[in-house]
């Protein structure tokens, strides 16, 4: 069945376009830095924004209109992946992530959940192979049932922390059988309201456990696969554990799961932590550790996770230098965790949001090209470090120093000559070079 039925394949219009279902700077097969464009920019679109969300908030109800909801629980999940694969092939996307709660309802137990999980996830791969569209990342969604109340593989209760592995395990067969490179753990309820009652050692313990059986599982089955935590600070518990890119690598590093992990990257969550996106990318990229991008914005005057489609165009342009810096995401991509405002309620809407989320990355991706093409940003970090480049700098870079070398040299020190930053010329120069 179709259901975006008045919309055709969306084409790249350029600059002078008015047509808000065109590209005007998304145009996949431009060369950028020696490829296409859409191979830089491997986008991926969220279902659970794009087919599941209807628009509701705190203070009242859904707005969004969609045509693919009926009485029927696994009718609905059917068209949404009818809706899914139509919207993906006319945007020209090549990628979909989805959490098993989005796509198939959950029943009366979780017996009846993965039966309902075959039967849609059955449907999707006929869809896969026909159209070649890809899973970029599956998830388990280990927050929203109730039972969850206290948190699913730190859950105080083992029963409870049984089903939440299940749904993993569950996760990971689903990803062999749609031939998924990445599985997401973003921590939902894995955190804590207060000390008062909390042993967060013995939490994160049980966490780790979790991480090592699923290594295990994939192992066992034979699916090679890239595991990701998404760190958040808060929200929903007071206290995620995986507060931020430098937390999430401490835990990864102290339970030695490196080796089978990487972070995806979001900009929202980011913004949550009082860091910038490009900081979290730059930290997590230093670990070798930069694996997918969940690309939306935050609102910093409501400083909740308002999830909106990107449209910041110096943002994308230091995040996508990170991305380059990195030889790009390998396995990874750009998943659009992003959702129509309320007020953009009708289904076309789902397109013109993706377009520009689509449109900012592009402009930020030519922009990005430009700054490490000029070699601007490198050569204002090469002269602020030009000190080491000294005879004293190349042997403490070459670990031949010691206090008492150094201390020497502090003693024959006349006068410290530092340098100003011109920081304002930097960011001017910086502006020019992105606009
Ligand atoms: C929640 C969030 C999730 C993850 C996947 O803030 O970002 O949707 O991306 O569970
Ligand atoms: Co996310």
């Amino acid at each position: 069945m179709e259901f975006f039925n008045n919309i055709e394949k969306i084409k790249y219009e350029g600059l002078e376009s008015n047509n808000m279902l065109a590209f005007r700077h998304y145009n996949a097969e431009e060369i950028v830095m020696g490829k296409p464009m859409k191979e830089h920019l491997k986008f991926a679109v969220a279902y659970w924004h794009t087919f599941c969300n209807d628009g509701s908030d705190p203070f009242g109800k859904g707005t969004n209109q969609r045509n693919w909801i009926t009485e029927d629980p696994m009718q609905t999940a059917k068209n949404k992946v009818d809706a899914n694969f139509e919207f993906l092939q006319k945007l020209g996307v090549e990628y979909f992530c989805f959490h098993d709660m989005d796509v198939a309802p959950f029943g009366n137990s979780l017996e009846e959940f993965f039966h309902n999980l075959d039967i849609i996830t059955d449907y999707m791969k006929e869809k896969m192979d026909k159209t070649g569209i890809k899973l970029l990342w599956n998830t388990a969604d280990r927050h929203a049932n109730h039972i969850y109340v206290n948190g699913a593989a730190s859950s105080p209760n083992i029963d409870v922390y049984a089903m939440s592995a299940a749904q993993v395990k569950k996760g990971i067969d689903i990803s062999k059988k749609l031939g998924g490179k990445n599985f997401v753990f973003w921590g939902g309820r894995e955190g804590y309201e207060t000390l008062l009652n909390t042993d967060i050692q013995f939490e994160e313990e049980n966490i780790a456990r979790l991480y090592k059986m699923a290594i295990a599982y994939c192992e066992k089955i034979n699916h090679k696969l890239t595991f990701l935590i998404e760190p958040k600070p808060k929200e929903p518990m007071t206290h995620q554990y995986d507060f931020d890119s430098a937390t999430a690598l401490a835990f990864l590093l102290k339970y030695d799961l490196m080796e089978h992990f990487k972070l995806n990257i979001e900009a929202n969550h980011a913004t949550l932590a009082g860091h910038t996106f490009e900081h979290e990318l730059n930290v997590a990229r230093n670990y070798n550790a930069l694996g997918s991008i969940d690309a939306n914005q935050g609102d910093p005057l409501l400083g909740w996770d308002t999830d909106e489609f990107p449209t910041n165009v110096y943002d994308t342009t230091l995040a996508l230098i990170e991305v380059l810096k990195n030889g790009g995401l390998h396995d990874g991509g750009i998943n659009f965790d992003s959702k129509v405002r309320r007020t953009s309620f009708e289904q076309e809407d789902l397109f013109i949001a993706h377009i520009a989320g689509m449109d900012t990355y592009a402009r930020g991706l030519k922009a990005a090209a430009r700054i490490i093409e000029t070699g601007f940003l490198d050569n204002v970090k090469k002269d602020r470090y030009s000190s080491y480049d000294s005879e004293l700098g190349k042997q403490l870079l070459n670990n031949e120093l010691d206090l008492e070398v150094l201390t020497n040299h502090a003693l024959s020190v006349k006068e410290v000559n530092n340098k100003s930053s011109h920081i304002e010329f930097v960011k001017s120069k910086l502006n020019d070079l992105i606009y």
